[in-house]
């Protein structure tokens, strides 16, 4: 375990989350690649949300708020680094939660199900007849009733095809991604540029004060 007063603590915490996010079956073993990668940005930002992305979140609470139909899409990142705070999230919208994975596993969807019911939800969708239509990957398996529908999805840590493709279907987007320069962060409606550890309390934070 690493102790508290090391000075990296909290970055080696969120290592050791992925990690046991692969061992549970939640997360895929790329997901430490692209950890490894968010990290490097979050240094080159100094590991603090900027006054910008500060202002994303406000706006990404308002989007998030005025949508008829929001959805949350959760991968095996994600569901590792906040889960309980994805949770909360859904239940201050509110919006249904939708299991979407990039490296294709139904096993890994499951995972990623039960541990969010394991932190709160009630109710978590699974890809099933959905289409999202533009891309060939694994991504395009959608829920009927979650991101067909949805006129609002907030795709966390995104490879970028989905993004794109969904922007395509003339839905809004609302993204969390520490490159700036990464596809997803360039087409999404709105981008917050953060740490998902960092952003997912302010922009709760902000939904409730809106409520
Ligand atoms: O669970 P799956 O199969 O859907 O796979 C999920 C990953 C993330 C592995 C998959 O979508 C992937 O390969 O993504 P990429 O192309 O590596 O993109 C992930 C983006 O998230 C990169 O731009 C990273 O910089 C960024 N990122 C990584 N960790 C964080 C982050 N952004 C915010 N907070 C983080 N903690």
């Amino acid at each position: 375990m690493v102790p508290k007063s090391h000075p990296r603590y909290l970055s080696l915490k969120i290592r050791d989350q992925i990690v046991a996010g692969v061992k549970a079956g939640i997360t895929s073993e790329h997901g430490l690649l692209a950890h490894g990668r968010g990290e490097a940005f979050d240094y080159m930002i100094g590991e603090k949300t900027t006054t910008q992305a500060k202002q994303q979140i406000k706006k990404a609470a308002l989007l998030l708020k005025k949508a008829k139909h929001p959805v949350i899409s959760v991968n095996g990142n994600a569901a590792a680094l906040v889960p309980k705070e994805l949770v909360q999230l859904s239940k201050a919208i509110p919006a249904k939660l939708e299991v979407n994975i990039f490296h294709s596993s139904k096993k890994r969807e499951k995972a990623i199900a039960k541990h969010l019911k394991k932190h709160g939800a009630k109710e978590v969708l699974l890809p099933n007849s959905g289409k999202i239509k533009f891309i060939e990957s694994n991504r395009k398996h959608c829920n009927k009733e979650g991101q067909q529908k949805a006129d609002v999805i907030f795709v966390p840590l995104e490879d970028g095809d989905r993004c794109e493709a969904l922007i395509k279907m003339k839905k809004k987007v609302i993204t969390i991604d520490l490159n700036k320069q990464s596809r997803t962060a360039k087409k999404a409606t709105i981008t917050i540029v953060d740490n998902i550890v960092r952003a997912m309390p302010r922009l709760i934070k902000e939904l409730k004060n809106m409520s």
